[in-house]
């Protein structure tokens, strides 16, 4: 009986279920509600949230919210509080990001009395790694939605306007309210006059959501752009450019964010060049945007090709400039310490520097996890950096407190995500990997909410039924959220461990193929590229044994840790199998908790992350009766191919670790189906 109402209630829905294509992401148009809608005064942001309660409302019919601007001493920042049908901030901001709230609220069907939200850092900023020329590092969902080449590079088209409208309130939705609109690897360009004039379009675009402009810099500018014969941040010449460009943003974008530089990191300029100092360099921008408000974010991914561990470069390098920051400098920390891998321990900054702002750097766009064909929901990592104990300042102070001012007085608090967003009609390429901007998103805003919530609201949002307010669909809710909402989620929540499983389990770290960081290429180290470029640096393998020894008797990266993690991760045995790798170099034959050996627990591993994508498959299968035909088919595919690749990370890897030690598969390890030569002489964009 219970099948046939499943089987009658799945029709119902199919009944309702139009193609989508991605574009409206978890802002999906619905049949709304009349409501009216009265605020405390007017303003363009208002505007916007009073429109987004109109359109988007599913409360009580006829229902009247009331939006008041007024201080209250709970509400910080673009914080608000929501009492029934009444929105308070104490800004316009915080309006527009309490009437999301609420309509969320209402969708998910939880309470709107007594809801008081207020963000954890002030600045929710996405690096958009956008070149000039419409393409982009590392991004997976198209051309860039900023730049493109050509003759009218620098002429914009209401389409292109309406399309950063659509971007800043996707952004706002989720309280992002900066982005970064070029790559890192800064053209100078972008600080050309020309080229100021469309950033004062864009701003223009994207402010109508409260989404403010930044960019990104590169060092050299005052020679490239200005003409100079030096960049040296000392030399009254360049002072006075920096000074005069600021003055110029300004003037055309009152409300700029900031700047947000790489300098010296993978050949970038910077006051290194000229025998100075990052505090020269950040100080220099930091002075030039202060009169208007301005930031500057300095990033502290930097490493070179020294001896040293490339793990504990960053901390080298810039302890010894704690406390010489100005006040509107973030230090700008990727959340591991080497590089964005699918596992790392956090970076031992965080926390370390207790005199200068600090701010996180999360990768959103999965450049080395899957690209936009593997499923990975990478909120699980996220929350799993946040919740990290630094204990720097005692047992709690987790990376999420050392970086939102509970632990550390910051001026400015921030944090920053690599966007995944582009020109394709779903934004993101994989239909999945807007919730990874979803989270990203969410965890700006509240840095202690968990992925298993965010899970939940993104699926509700983007899945569910379009017209709850038709009574056909009311008995079908239930099966909804069993049919769909429950494995789906429990795919996204397992989709991170199972990453790491088929790519780098127990602490292993950067053996993708080189460029595209997508496929393995453990065996990748041609001569005279960089060691710290080649991933047997990393996974030192070898006939007795595997892993980088980081504790006092190697690089003694461990030493930067603080009491008791340090002589936690010192110690084999205390260490997290998580990170054994990434700590230990140990023998074949370790014994692992499980009573394995530690080749036996690889294998056991990498057989685990190709069963779990297997079982998404299987899962993603059931769930067809609930999901639109065009997104199924979409996942569908995409899973397959996630699958294929998760078997060539597991052949590619353990076959090449056997010609180290010789060891036979355990009997329950499935056997290869790629032969080791195979996926060696194929390029990886072939196996892809
Ligand atoms: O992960 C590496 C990427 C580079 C990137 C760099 C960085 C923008 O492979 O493409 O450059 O990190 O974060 O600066």
């Amino acid at each position: 009986m219970k099948l046939i109402l499943t089987f009658v209630a799945a029709l119902l829905c199919v009944g309702t279920l139009k193609a989508e294509n991605g574009y409206d992401l978890w802002l999906r148009k619905h049949p709304a509600n009349a409501v009216t809608i009265t605020a405390s005064k007017q303003s363009a942001v208002l505007a916007m949230a009073k429109k987004e309660l109109t359109e988007g409302w599913l409360g009580k019919a006829g229902a009247n919210i009331k939006l008041i601007v007024k201080a209250d001493k709970d509400i910080k920042g673009d914080g608000f509080k929501i009492n029934g049908d009444v929105i308070q901030a104490n800004n316009d901001q915080g309006i527009l990001y309490g009437a999301f709230e609420l309509l969320r609220r209402v969708q998910m069907g939880v309470t709107t009395n007594n809801v008081l939200s207020n963000p954890s850092y002030d600045r929710r900023v996405l690096n958009q790694w956008d070149n000039l020329n419409g393409s982009m590092e590392h991004g997976f969902g198209g051309n860039s939605i900023f730049w493109h080449k050509g003759k009218d590079s620098l002429t914009v088209t209401d389409a292109e306007r309406s399309r950063w409208r659509d971007y800043a309130r996707a952004n706002a939705s989720i309280g992002i309210n900066g982005s970064v609109i070029d790559n890192v690897n800064a053209s100078p360009m972008v600080l050309s006059t020309p080229y100021l004039g469309k950033v004062k379009e864009i701003a223009a675009a994207m402010r109508t959501y409260g989404v403010k402009t930044y960019l990104a810099v590169n060092f050299a500018s005052p020679i490239k752009v200005g003409g100079l014969k030096t960049a040296d941040p000392l030399d009254p010449e360049v002072i006075k450019w920096w000074h005069a460009k600021a003055k110029e943003i300004y003037a055309a974008i009152p409300d700029f964010g900031g700047f947000l530089v790489k300098a010296n990191s993978e050949g970038q300029p910077g006051p290194q060049d000229y025998k100075r100092t990052h505090v020269d360099g950040a100080n220099l921008l930091a002075d030039a945007v202060k009169p208007y408000g301005g930031i500057v974010m300095w990033r502290a991914f930097v490493y070179s090709a020294t001896d040293a561990d490339r793990a504990k470069q960053a901390v080298t390098e810039f302890m010894p400039f704690d406390g010489k920051f100005r006040d509107n400098v973030i230090i700008q920390v990727k959340n591991g310490p080497v590089d964005f891998q699918p596992r790392e321990p956090f970076s031992p900054l965080f926390g370390a520097l207790k005199k200068t702002s600090v701010m996180p750097e999360f990768q959103i766009t999965q450049e080395y996890l899957g690209h936009a064909i593997h499923l990975v929901f990478l909120s699980s990592l996220w929350e799993e950096c946040l919740k990290s104990d630094t204990y720097q300042e005692g047992q709690g102070s987790t990376v999420g407190r050392v970086t939102d001012g509970s632990i550390f007085p910051q001026k400015y608090t921030a944090i920053a995500g690599v966007a995944n967003v582009g020109l394709d009609s779903s934004w993101c390429g994989h239909p999945f990997a807007a919730a990874n901007w979803y989270a990203f998103g969410r965890l700006a805003w509240n840095n202690t909410i968990t992925s298993d919530e965010i899970a939940t609201e993104w699926l509700t949002q983007t899945f569910s039924p379009l017209a709850p307010t038709d009574q056909s669909l009311s008995s079908s809710t239930t099966d909804w959220h069993n049919g769909f909402l429950l494995p789906v989620k429990k795919i996204m929540l397992d989709s991170r461990e199972a990453a790491v499983n088929y790519m780098m389990p127990l602490g292993l770290h950067h053996m993708f193929a080189a460029y595209e960081h997508y496929g393995p290429g453990p065996w990748y180290a041609p001569k005279g590229v960089r060691p710290d470029w080649t991933p047997p640096y990393y996974h030192k393998a070898e006939a007795k044994g595997i892993g980088f020894d980081r504790t006092s008797t190697g690089s003694n990266a461990v030493s930067q840790y603080k009491e008791p993690l340090r002589s936690t991760f010192e110690s084999v045995d205390k260490t997290p199998e998580i990170y054994l790798l990434w700590f230990h170099h140990v023998s074949w034959d370790h014994k692992m908790k499980s009573g394995r050996t530690l080749w036996e627990e690889l294998c056991y591993k990498y057989q685990t992350g190709v069963n779990q994508v297997r079982d998404f498959q299987k899962t993603w299968d059931n769930v067809k009766p609930f999901v639109d035909s065009q997104r199924f088919a979409d996942v569908q595919t995409r899973l397959m191919r996630q699958t294929r690749d998760a078997q060539i990370w597991k052949d590619g890897v353990l076959q090449y670790f056997q010609t180290f030690n010789s060891l036979p598969l355990p009997p329950e390890i499935e056997r290869p189906i790629t032969t080791l030569k195979y996926i060696q002489s194929t390029p990886p964009l072939n196996i892809k």
